[in-house]
């Protein structure tokens, strides 16, 4: 299809978990004649949905793509997950898009995960447009839930149609634009009759409501309505435009994504009130070696520039990249540069993205969404241009992780498989980390949520092959001592006919400063002992420090001073000082007031207001303590400093405290002591082991 930028539309479909923007995409490519049936999310159907644990789930877990044309226009469309688990794939693939459409229930209206894609909508200064989505649903309430919006958000949702009838009844809508009626049949075609007697007053209203909200968004058009003139059609439509392009309002549409109601005037409106690349000007970004403000214009005949928000990893494609052009073309079997990574790449084919189909392309322009496989160096958030002229393009971080899972293989051997393909999930997943505890030798998976881990978990078998245990992650415990024990003895002593075994040490053990480690003094004075046996004796020292002897874990902060001991010119030996100062060691921190430490991370909480006294108790249960507090807008961040231990199921929890409404981070801090009833706990399983 020969298209032009200026009939390019680029959206992104958000909302929470279940609103339907998955059913809403198929109703959009069906409604366009894109796809030939109607994809159900229900019956595994959805040409979005196609990834096996999205059909298992019916859920979206990853952000798809496909484009239709309408009426002259060619859109792509995004459909994004909406479940916290997933919401960082969402917030990458909105940089993307120029405009989102909100997907709300009729229903329930705003959730929280509405709000987050509200927010981050905000952050992009993205134009959007709401849709409320299944009017034909029991309970179903356009009103209350335009109420909803209002009180929710900014800038103000306003109103371009009213539904005829709801629930079981819902027939159809009434454009206030135009203020035609709109019928639907069951084949999704629209009738346009009289409108319903009972409407006419509401209508009215409404449309004139609109009328004032056009033109309070233009100086122009207020004077005249001001005046008293009505606006001319043209005026309202152009007017409508400007006010949602400069997000002075937000469109709000109303329809069934299931029975295909009111899709085909909401496509419409996606030709009518969102920004074309060109509508959107100049990229700014900045120059990497000036490190001056620099701008990409949507000229196809400029430098190449383009973001890349997402990357796909495939087993047998391999690395699949996706970016946004915003100027420049960029041609087959060319190279480019990525000034994010310094390094130039070069690419074979350029492929468009239709759900789990590709398509190559001819070319790439401003506006087009394209994927590129195999490139070697470009991950997501970098910024693709030419080496002649260089821009790096900001792009959102990815949000860190809070969960965290000890992963192990459950065939033995396949350690290193599990490092090598989970390191090809994590570049198509940021916000998946992978580590290997020093400490506790466990392999650690760390993500956004329970149900994230286990789809990775899923991935990995299906794409790789591999099969893996998720277990909580074991806390790196130390011990250490608090006080000093000096004149410490140990003999060690066999004697089992023929050759014996006999070394005794004299130690002073002492504790050091947190995160000293260990120090070994030789003070030695006179024969006692040969000196050929120290490295011996500190060897016994350091084997034994590796298991203390609460309940096993590394001990640090130790100082040995080995100043004498006794030795056999026959039965001493190696081997004989090495047990003795192993022994003599364990029984130097039994002495010395042995305890346990425990790491300590700095935690913050982000929550709304209302939940906060909540929140702080529970983080006072915690053993956490409190370190300060500070508003913003409507949220609280909370600062503390609480022990890892008790924040391993910390997701889980605060989701309930807060009903979503709260997030954390947190990062290791310090090692601190045990309180003494939770040492016993600790000793008491670790010695059940
Ligand atoms: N009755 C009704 N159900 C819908 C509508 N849109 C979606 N659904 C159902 O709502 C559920 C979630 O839909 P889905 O498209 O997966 O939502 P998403 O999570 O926002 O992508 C599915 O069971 C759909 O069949 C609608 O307009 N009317
Ligand atoms: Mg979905």
């Amino acid at each position: 299809m020969g298209k032009s930028i200026k009939e390019l539309r680029n959206v992104a479909l958000v909302g929470h978990g279940g609103s339907g923007k998955t059913s809403l995409s198929e109703a959009l490519l069906f409604a366009a004649g894109a796809t030939t049936r109607l994809g159900r999310v229900d019956e595994g159907s959805s040409v979005m949905d196609f990834e096996p644990e999205e059909v298992k789930r019916k859920i979206s877990i990853t952000s798809a793509f496909h484009q239709y044309p309408w009426k002259k226009h060619t859109v792509n469309i995004i459909d994004t997950p909406g479940d916290a688990n997933f919401f960082s794939d969402t917030r990458s693939c909105l940089q993307g898009a120029d405009a989102a459409i909100v997907v709300v229930e009729a229903i329930d209206g705003v959730k929280v995960q509405t709000e987050q894609a509200w927010d981050v909508a905000d952050q992009l200064n993205m134009p959007r447009l709401v849709f409320v989505n299944k009017m034909d649903r029991e309970r179903a309430d356009f009103m209350g839930t335009l109420k909803d919006l209002a009180e929710a958000f900014q800038p103000k949702p306003v109103l371009l149609q009213l539904p005829i009838g709801a629930e079981d009844n819902f027939q159809g809508v009434v454009d206030l634009m135009t203020g035609k009626a709109y019928f639907y049949g069951n084949d999704g075609k629209a009738e346009a009759k009289e409108i319903p007697a009972e409407l006419k007053d509401q209508v009215a209203a409404e449309r004139e409501a609109l009328m004032e909200n056009i033109a309070e968004a233009d100086d122009a058009l207020l004077e005249k309505y001001l005046d008293g003139e009505a606006l001319t059609d043209e005026e309202l439509v152009q007017g409508l435009r400007a006010g949602a392009l400069t997000g002075a309002f937000v469109p709000v549409l109303c329809g069934s994504a299931t029975k295909n109601i009111a899709v085909d005037l909401l496509m419409d409106c996606i030709n009518a009130c969102i920004p074309s690349p060109l509508d959107l000007g100049v990229k700014t970004g900045t120059d990497p070696d000036t490190q001056e403000t620099k701008e990409s214009t949507p000229d196809p005949d400029g430098p190449f520039s383009a973001l890349v928000f997402k990357t796909i990893a495939d087993p047998y494609a391999g690395r699949l990249t996706i970016f946004r052009v915003y100027s420049g073309t960029l041609k087959p079997d060319s190279s480019f540069y990525n000034a994010s990574k310094e390094a130039k790449e070069r690419c074979g084919q350029l492929l468009q993205i239709a759900g789990k189909e590709q398509t190559s392309l001819p070319e790439a322009g401003p506006g087009d969404i394209v994927a590129i496989a195999k490139l070697k160096e470009t991950t997501t958030g970098d910024t693709l241009c030419t080496e002649a002229n260089k821009i790096l393009f900001e792009s959102l971080e990815p949000l860190p992780s809070v969960i965290s899972y000890a992963i192990e293989p459950k065939s033995k051997g396949d350690e290193d498989k599990i490092f090598t393909s989970l390191s090809r999930l994590l570049e198509e997943d940021p916000t998946l980390k992978l580590d290997r505890d020093a400490q506790t030798k466990e392999i650690i998976i760390s993500g956004m949520g329970q149900i994230h881990i286990e789809t990775m978990v899923e991935k990995l078998k299906r794409k790789f092959g591999v099969e893996v245990n998720l277990n909580t992650p074991k806390i790196p415990y130390k011990e250490t001592i608090k006080q000093a024990a000096k004149g410490v003895v140990y003999r060690h002593k066999k004697q089992s006919g023929g050759r014996g075994q006999f070394a005794e040490v004299h130690f002073d053990v002492s504790p050091l400063e947190e995160g000293k480690g260990f120090e070994f003094e030789q003070a030695l004075v006179g024969m006692n002992v040969p000196r050929n046996f120290v490295p011996a004796v500190e060897k016994g020292i350091v084997e034994a420090m590796q298991s203390g002897i609460l309940a096993g874990n590394p001990v640090v902060d130790v100082k040995v001073r080995f100043y004498d001991g006794k030795s056999h010119e026959v039965d001493s030996s190696e081997m004989a000082f090495k047990i003795a100062a192993s022994m003599c060691f364990k029984k130097g921190l039994r002495e010395a007031k042995p305890t346990m430490l425990e790491p300590i991370v700095n935690l913050t909480v982000t929550v709304r207001e209302e939940y906060m006294g909540d929140v702080i108790g529970d983080l006072n249960s915690r053993r956490g303590k409190v370190l300060g507090m500070e508003a913003k807008g409507k949220t609280q961040v909370i600062r503390a400093q609480v022990p890892m231990a008790e924040i391993l199921n910390y997701v889980p929890d605060l989701t309930s405290m807060t009903g979503g409404r709260g997030s954390f981070t947190y990062e290791f801090d310090h090692y601190a002591e045990v309180p003494a009833h939770i040492m016993q706990k600790i000793a008491d399983e670790a010695n059940k082991e």
